[in-house]
């Protein structure tokens, strides 16, 4: 193989590594509600989430993966955020305060 063909192979698959990531963001939007860091428990208010066949705006208590993913945070806060169900628990997975 020619050493171009070879850059541009290689070019594209770091593009298609990388890109995925890049475009990547949290799905969902909400608000803190309440903190509960020694339950690792955060209350937020948020919109439809499809995967859990939740519509609509609403207000629930989620579990934190990790308590310490809580710190800094405070009711009134508007956050982005992922979730799944762990253990069949709707758990936090990622936080951060929207810019
Ligand atoms: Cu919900």
């Amino acid at each position: 193989m020619k050493l171009k063909s070879m850059l541009l192979i290689g070019t594209l698959s770091i593009y298609v590594a990388v890109m995925p990531r890049a475009f990547a963001t949290e799905p969902y939007v909400g608000e803190v509600k309440k903190v509960n860091q020694a339950e690792g428990k955060v209350t937020l208010k948020h919109g439809p989430i499809k995967k859990f066949d939740m519509e609509g705006d609403m207000t629930m208590i989620y579990r934190v993966a990790n308590p310490s993913m809580l710190q800094g945070l405070k009711p009134g806060d508007h956050i982005r955020f992922d979730t799944d169900k762990v253990n069949g628990k709707f758990t936090i997975t990622k936080i951060e305060k929207s810019k």
